[in-house]
């Protein structure tokens, strides 16, 4: 029997600061609506989907920085898409800041959660490759304060049985390094599901601006091809107080071939039918880590630089 997952990446345009929840809700809403028409079973949203990308400001207030998370979900603002993800059956990926009490304190996260068909949530997984920096750089244009609002994701990089098959999850800048796309294709990863927020410009390295389209897609297809598994690639895109960000979304293929991609900036569903079995051929020949993959052979590559 075949395990096709019909997908829908929901691309998000700018969320402005003033933007309450209840009307970032109603636009993740009106897309589970138009998933729903198109016989979608799961629907991805990008990274902190709730909100503004709060990082690009340097807040010294607690309290104002807090207001950004959520410290429950769902909470009274992202209960109604629970309610509609349940009432159509649909299955949902949502990123958002994660504001979690514990018994050695508060915590903050870079989440996101996968909820399953019956809207129970079925995993988080916590950012993990924070980019940016921890204290406020006056000569940016805009802040790129990850480092400073969110700890190290804590949960690893988990797989779930879902949805049929083995799904993953991860955030962003987790994106770009292969060792997230390895861990969970040693765990026999089959769809991965991420979004972003990604800056057009990189102030930290602008030389690379006009390679930042060519170099997301590379990540994210080199992943998929490398360890046979769909990778879904969501974006919360164009001009959000006034910082432009790349947009994109993909759909990609164990193969590594974008088979949907995003051709707005703003609020744009697109789908595709992703059948699970695609990876196969890649983990059973080319990619059988049993046959071929020789860990125990890599000698000091491990290391880091400059200490061999
Ligand atoms: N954003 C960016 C990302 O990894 C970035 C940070 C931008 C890194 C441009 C390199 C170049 O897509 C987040 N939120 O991780």
């Amino acid at each position: 029997m075949s395990r096709v997952i019909t997908l829908g990446a929901a691309q998000l345009g700018p969320i402005a600061q003033s933007e309450s929840r209840q009307q970032v809700v109603q636009r993740l809403i009106d897309l589970m609506k138009q998933a729903k028409t198109m016989g979608c079973d799961l629907v991805v949203y990008p990274e902190l989907a709730l909100t503004t990308f709060f990082p690009r400001w340097y807040m010294a207030d607690q309290a104002d920085i807090d207001a950004y998370f959520e410290r429950q979900l769902p909470g009274p603002d992202t209960q109604p898409l629970f309610d509609l993800a349940a009432q159509l059956g649909m299955g949902f990926c949502l990123g958002y800041g994660e504001l979690a009490v514990e018994a050695d304190g508060v915590h903050h996260y870079n989440s996101a959660i996968l909820v399953d068909s019956q809207g129970a949530i079925v995993g988080k997984y916590r950012k993990i490759h924070l980019p940016g920096h921890s204290e406020p750089e006056p000569w940016r244009a805009f802040q790129h304060l990850e480092k400073r609002y969110f700890e190290v994701g804590n949960l690893g990089f988990p797989v779930w049985q879902a949805f049929g098959g083995t799904l993953g999850m991860c955030i962003c800048n987790d994106r770009r390094w292969p060792e997230t796309y390895r861990v969970m294709g040693l765990q026999g990863v089959e769809m991965i599901l991420l979004g972003y927020n990604t800056p057009q410009h990189n102030p930290h390295d602008p030389s690379s601006d006009h390679l930042n389209h060519f170099h997301n897609h590379l990540s994210m297809q080199a992943g998929a091809y490398q360890n046979g598994t769909w990778v879904v690639g969501v974006a919360k895109c164009g001009r959000e107080e006034d910082c432009d960000m790349i947009g994109d979304s993909a759909i990609i293929a164990p193969s590594g071939e974008i088979v949907a991609k995003a051709l707005t900036v703003g609020d744009e569903l697109i789908v595709a039918r992703c059948d699970l079995d695609a990876g196969k051929p890649y983990k059973t020949t080319i990619f059988n880590f049993a046959a071929h993959r020789r860990p125990e052979h890599y000698g000091l590559i491990c290391q880091p630089m400059g200490t061999a």
